[in-house]
């Protein structure tokens, strides 16, 4: 069974590349920053906690996430495969999901790294910000985000590269070329 984690700095694409690699193999599609977001559109409790660090480009605390993840996977049906999106985004976090996947008897397939340069994500950013309606994506908050994925998300590829399960592909330029190099990485690993 494919389990795939689509991960990369904020505004690299994973939700845009993450939608169509959950449709092309069929695969339940977890946006731990939809979930966020849902959250806090209906002012759960954890929607409440979210907001506070999202608004400032922070992470939201791995507890909240790592609690909120559990649940949503619990409903989950067993037989298909998953695309994290946006998770792991902490070591902590990606030794939370080996315990929870274990825990079903599943695997992570294959950690699939998005690699663009600072420069063009702050623009992809601010871009989106003119439309998206996100608070957090304006350019000091975006700065921010940058900041906390080199200091704290970075360290996840060394987690999974020490596992054998690191891919990489090149995140800029077209959308459905970047797919391409996606999908010829997801298929070798589902042989
Ligand atoms: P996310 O919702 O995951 O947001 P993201 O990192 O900004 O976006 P993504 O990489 O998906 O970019 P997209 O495809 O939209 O997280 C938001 C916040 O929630 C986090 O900052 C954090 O506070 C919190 N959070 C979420 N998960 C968490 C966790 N696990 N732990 C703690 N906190 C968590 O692409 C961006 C833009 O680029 C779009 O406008 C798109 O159209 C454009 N684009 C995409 N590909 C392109 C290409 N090839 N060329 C040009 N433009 C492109």
């Amino acid at each position: 069974m494919l389990n795939v984690v689509i991960f990369g700095p904020p505004g690299s694409g994973k939700g845009t590349q993450g939608v169509k690699i959950a449709e092309k193999y069929d695969l339940e599609h977890i946006s731990t920053g939809d979930l966020l977001r849902n959250a806090i559109h209906n002012n759960t409790s954890e929607g409440v906690i979210a907001k506070s660090f999202i608004d400032k480009g922070e992470l939201v605390p791995d507890e909240t996430i790592i609690d909120m993840l559990d649940s949503f996977i619990e409903k989950l049906p067993a037989h298909k495969g998953i695309l994290f999106d946006g998770y792991p985004r902490t070591v902590a976090q990606a030794k939370a999901l080996t315990t929870l996947m274990d825990g079903h008897g599943k695997t992570i397939s294959t950690l699939l790294n998005l690699e663009v340069d600072d420069n063009e994500l702050v623009q992809r950013l601010v871009e989106r910000g003119k439309t998206s309606g996100r608070s957090d994506d304006n350019e000091a908050t975006i700065r921010k985000r940058l900041e906390i994925y080199h200091d704290q998300t970075y360290h996840v590829i060394d987690y999974y590269k020490d596992k054998g399960l690191y891919s990489s592909v090149k995140g800029t330029g077209d959308i459905e070329e970047i797919f391409g190099d996606i999908c010829s990485v997801i298929d070798e690993k589902a042989e």
